[in-house]
């Protein structure tokens, strides 16, 4: 069997993205968000995702990133549940930037309307169960997701997530219909994109803080020490 995507239709029903920080209900986003940009061409092919800026005062700590999609193939010849999803592997993304993040957690389920538990694990358990599903011999509607998690984000700093849609890949996972001979890989990278001042170079977030700190108890203790 030849596997492609020509001459079938790949219909994107849900693309979010669920942000957890500090353990509060999480932040959703999707392609309706501001912080949403896009590189897909007419076939969805390529690649999408959202820049997010901690624009408060303070960090974000104990960040957690879920990205969740629901795609069909030829939803209008033979409807959603004749595909079935294979995971590859976890593994950084071809043309990733170097010091990008591959996801650390995967899921493929039905997305919800039937038996899946994706859907709740990704808005509301912050978690995956890194388990397909929907494999190729009981195959059904196809959802995925991937996950990400981070330490902290400090002020003015920014998270970029991309998700790639491609014909042909080593990691992430494949989302195949048999009957369209159709089949796409999705994998993700995340960026941690710090907006210091240039020259301060990349500091973990909060260090700059801490080094202050330390700085301004040291040359405390050299003026107490010099009266
Ligand atoms: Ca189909
Ligand atoms: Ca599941
Ligand atoms: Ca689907």
């Amino acid at each position: 069997m030849r596997w492609s995507a020509a001459g079938a239709t790949l219909t994107l029903t849900s693309q979010e993205l669920h942000l957890y920080i500090d353990q509060g209900a999480p932040g959703f986003y999707s392609p309706s968000s501001v912080e949403y940009f896009t590189n897909l061409d007419g076939d969805n092919f390529g690649d999408y995702g959202w820049l997010i800026t901690n624009n408060t005062a303070n960090p974000w700590a104990n960040i957690s990133l879920l990205f969740f999609l629901d795609a069909e193939w030829d939803l209008g010849t033979n409807l959603v549940s004749n595909e079935y999803g294979e995971f590859l592997s976890i593994g950084l993304a071809n043309g990733a930037p170097p010091g990008a993040l591959a996801p650390q957690g995967w899921e493929i389920d039905e997305p919800g309307y039937v038996f899946g538990d994706i859907y709740t694990n990704v808005s509301f358990n912050g978690i995956l169960d890194n388990q397909n599903a929907v494999p190729s011999n009981m195959p059904d509607d196809v959802s995925l997701a991937f996950l990400w998690a981070t330490t902290n984000l400090g002020p003015g700093d920014s998270l970029r997530l991309t998700i790639l849609h491609q014909s042909a890949a080593v990691d992430g996972i494949g989302h195949f219909d048999p009957d369209s001979q159709a089949v796409f890989y999705v994998n993700g990278y995340l960026e941690v994109i710090s907006n210091a001042a240039p020259g301060t170079g990349v500091p973990e977030p909060g260090m700059g803080w801490a080094l202050g700190a330390g700085l301004a108890a040291i040359l405390w203790v050299r003026r107490k020490g010099g009266k």
